[in-house]
Parts: C-alpha cells; structure tokens; sequence
C-alpha cells in the first residue's frame, strides 16, 4: 500500500517561485509514488490579519494553481482547510497539549511577531493548528522548504509524547521532503531574508502570476554585488548563490555546471537567462490558471477532495477524542 504525504500553502498571497520550488513542484514529481493530499490552509493565513475578499480569491487562485502546476485531483486529494472542521478542533487538542515555552520559541514567531504592532494568540498556536493538519492524514512524508523545518520537528516530538502517553503507533510520526536546491530561496532584494509572498517590497519576490515582463523587470533588479563574477559562494557572494540556486532547482542543472556556464560572462547574461528560464516554468502554468479560473470545475474539485478529507481526518479526530477522554460515551 502507498504512503500518506500531506502539505499545505496559505492563501496568504499569489505563491511565489520560492513556494514553488521549496514545496509545490515536489508535490506534483510525488503524487504517482505516494497518496498524497494536499490543502489550502486559509485557517492558518489568518493568522495575519487578511482583508475577506482577497482571502476569498486567494483561496480560490490558490486552489487553480495547484492544478495549473500539474497536480491532478484522480491521484491527489485537493481540499480547503476550513472544508474539514477536524483541523481547527485536532488544532486545539494539540494546542493544549503543546508547552507555551515551545511555541513562543518557534523562530517563525518570533520573526512575524517582531514586524507587527498587533499579535494574535493564533500566530503562536500556528505550529500546534500545523500539526493537526499533517496528523489527521496519517502522514509519513511532508514535503515542505527549509523554513518549516523547526515547526515539523515540533509535530514530530509532539507525535511521540502523544503515543508515549496514549499508545504506541496511535499516531504517524512523520518526516520531511525537502528539495536539494532552493530549500530556501532569497528574497531577490536581501539575500538574508528569505522570499515570501506576502513581503510588502513586491520586487523581492518573483509571484507565480507575474506578467513576463514584469519577472524579466524583477529578476533583472535582483541585488547582485560588486565582484562581478558568477561564483557559488554563499558567504561573499549570497545573492549571487541565490540565483544560482533557483536557476539550478528550475533547470535541473547543477550548480557547478552553470557557474562553468556563466563564469566570464558576467551577471547581466546569467540574470537574462535566468529571467528567461522562469518565464519559461511560468507561463504555461498561467495559461492552464486562466482556464480554471474561468470553468466551474473548481468547486467540485474542491468539494470532492473535502469529502475525502473529512472521512480520513474524523478517523484520526476521533481516536485522539478517545485518547484524550473527549469522547465520553
Ligand atoms: N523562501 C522559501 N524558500 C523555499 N520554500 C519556501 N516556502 C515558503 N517560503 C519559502 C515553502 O512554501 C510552502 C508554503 O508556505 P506557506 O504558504 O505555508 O507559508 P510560509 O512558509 O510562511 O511561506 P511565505 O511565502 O513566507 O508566506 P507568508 O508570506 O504568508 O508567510 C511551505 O512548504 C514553505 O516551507
């Protein structure tokens, strides 16, 4: 029998290629060899304060791109968050159950909280919601980017205390799938922040929506440095190695071989390239993106996946209620 994997993307903003290449492009190589489900987890997107009609389209764009990518609702299980109630109550299970010391120490949390003048207890609980999420689908591989580590490795310790306390094998510890380039892509504007989609500098990221021109625009204004030289040095040259690494992850090149390539052209020819190579990736994705956003075979897609959800999640949902003595008849 295949293995469960479960992964999820906020609807916090359009995905940029560094969601691409950190986590939706493995879940489309991984759903022949896996039982894969994946979700929309707009429970966790407001966890920063989202105006309601945007969530409502980003949910939606959201849900177009992951088929637009290639992800195919026969094989894979395509659902929204708040289409399974499972999630937020396994999330307060798990909430009261995680140590405060533990969340608070989440680097996630503290980077967010740190830029906010208004903080909500969900921002916290996040990691505790995340957990719930990749429980309920007995998952055994999560193919998420770096950034998700720290909080995968709190669902893991949090998986072992539950079955330590409650029972052995009562829940699946499960492990990460992370990509072997672009495990965490830069922002094109400081290379020691990394690229996220709802940064308020729009040139710091390239959008998986972004019109050609305008990738070719952002790509070209990426920071670089002074030396002038391709070189795969993440240390002097860290904007530079960024490149390198999304070229690399979108090509399949290694990297070795396209610094061979680039090495005396200087870094207007590699950035050309390589605004060249994304356009490529992207825009026959947002052919297929135009076509569902059009068609009503979204909400059924949607709505057959949250039928699949919900019986594989209330499974879990209840054996935890047991567990715990919620369940009391
Ligand atoms: N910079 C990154 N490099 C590689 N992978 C990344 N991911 C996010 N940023 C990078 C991976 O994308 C998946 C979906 O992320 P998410 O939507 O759950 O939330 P996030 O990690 O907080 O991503 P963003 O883009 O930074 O969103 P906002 O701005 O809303 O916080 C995850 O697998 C993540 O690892």
């Amino acid at each position: 029998m295949k293995e469960n994997i479960f992964s999820g993307v906020q609807p916090s903003g359009i995905p940029t290629i560094a969601n691409y290449i950190g986590a939706m492009k493995a879940f489309v190589d991984l759903q022949d060899q896996y039982n894969a489900t994946y979700c929309i987890v707009n429970q966790h997107a407001i966890t920063v304060p989202q105006d309601p009609d945007t969530l409502r389209l980003r949910t939606k764009q959201l849900a177009a791109l992951y088929i637009a990518i290639g992800l195919d609702p026969k094989k894979s299980t395509i659902f929204v968050q708040s289409d399974v109630p499972a999630h937020a109550q396994a999330g307060w299970l798990i909430t009261c159950l995680m140590g405060l010391g533990e969340l608070e120490r989440m680097t996630q949390f503290k980077d967010k909280s740190a830029k906010k003048q208004a903080v909500n207890a969900g921002l916290l609980c996040y990691p505790a919601l995340m957990t719930g999420d990749i429980i309920l689908h007995r998952a055994k591989y999560v193919p998420v980017g770096d950034d998700q580590k720290q909080h995968l490795e709190l669902a893991r310790n949090f998986v072992d205390k539950f079955n330590s306390r409650f029972g052995d094998g009562l829940l699946i510890k499960p492990e990460g799938i992370f990509p072997t380039s672009g495990k965490r892509v830069m922002s094109l504007q400081n290379p020691s922040q990394k690229m996220s989609k709802s940064d308020s500098n729009h040139k710091a990221f390239v959008s998986m929506l972004d019109e050609p021109k305008v990738i070719i625009k952002k790509v070209k204004s990426a920071m670089t440095d002074s030396i002038g030289q391709v070189h795969y040095d993440k240390e002097n040259q860290p904007a530079i190695a960024n490149l390198l690494e999304i070229y690399a992850s979108l090509s399949g090149k290694a990297i070795d071989r396209i610094v061979e390539d680039y090495h005396d052209t200087g870094y207007g020819a590699f950035k050309t390239d390589l605004a060249d190579l994304i356009v490529s990736i992207i825009e026959p994705i947002q052919t297929r993106y135009n076509q569902l956003m059009e068609s009503d075979d979204l909400y059924d897609i949607l709505q057959d996946g949250a039928v699949k959800a919900n019986q594989v999640a209330n499974q879990t949902l209840a054996s935890m209620e047991k567990s715990l003595g919620i369940a009391y008849h």
